[in-house]
């Protein structure tokens, strides 16, 4: 069994979010999600995501071909993610191209391609704007 493992925070979760979610299961036989708390958006960016921590681990953990979810407390724990959740593969979104080659040595890497033109920031920029 190949287990996937991949990150982000899913704020308002778009096609974008959908798209890496079903192509990172199809590298494998079983996909595991590491969502970003609160408090690691807060200290990334100076604010918090529009939905909560709990909020967007129920909406992650139910999309078709979603295992299992947890809580990604910090960055730099990825490796110990990767050991303790068991991942053959770790699969990012080419924004984070080359930053986590130093983990294959415990996993296989692979950037995929972001969904051109969806962001969240974009969507609350249009709602912002309505
Ligand atoms: N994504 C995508 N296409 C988009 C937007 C996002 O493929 N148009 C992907 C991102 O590349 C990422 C996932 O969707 O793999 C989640 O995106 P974000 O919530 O923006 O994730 P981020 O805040 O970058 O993750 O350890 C990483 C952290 O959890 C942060």
């Amino acid at each position: 069994v190949k287990t996937v493992l991949t990150f982000g925070t899913f704020d308002l979760f778009h096609f974008g979010h959908l798209r890496i979610l079903q192509r990172a299961r199809e590298l494998g036989d079983s996909l595991v999600v590491g969502v970003s708390s609160d408090a690691l958006n807060f200290s990334k960016k100076g604010k918090y995501p529009i939905f909560s921590e709990e909020h967007r681990l129920a909406i992650v953990s139910e999309i078709k071909g979603v295992d299992r979810v947890f809580v990604e407390e910090s960055l730099e724990k990825k490796r110990e993610y990767i050991l303790s959740q068991k991942a053959d593969l770790l699969v990012m979104g080419d924004d984070w191209k080359g930053k986590f080659d130093d983990l294959s040595d415990v996993c296989e890497v692979v950037y995929l391609e972001r969904t051109p033109a969806l962001s969240t920031t974009e969507y609350k920029n249009i709602i912002k704007n309505i």
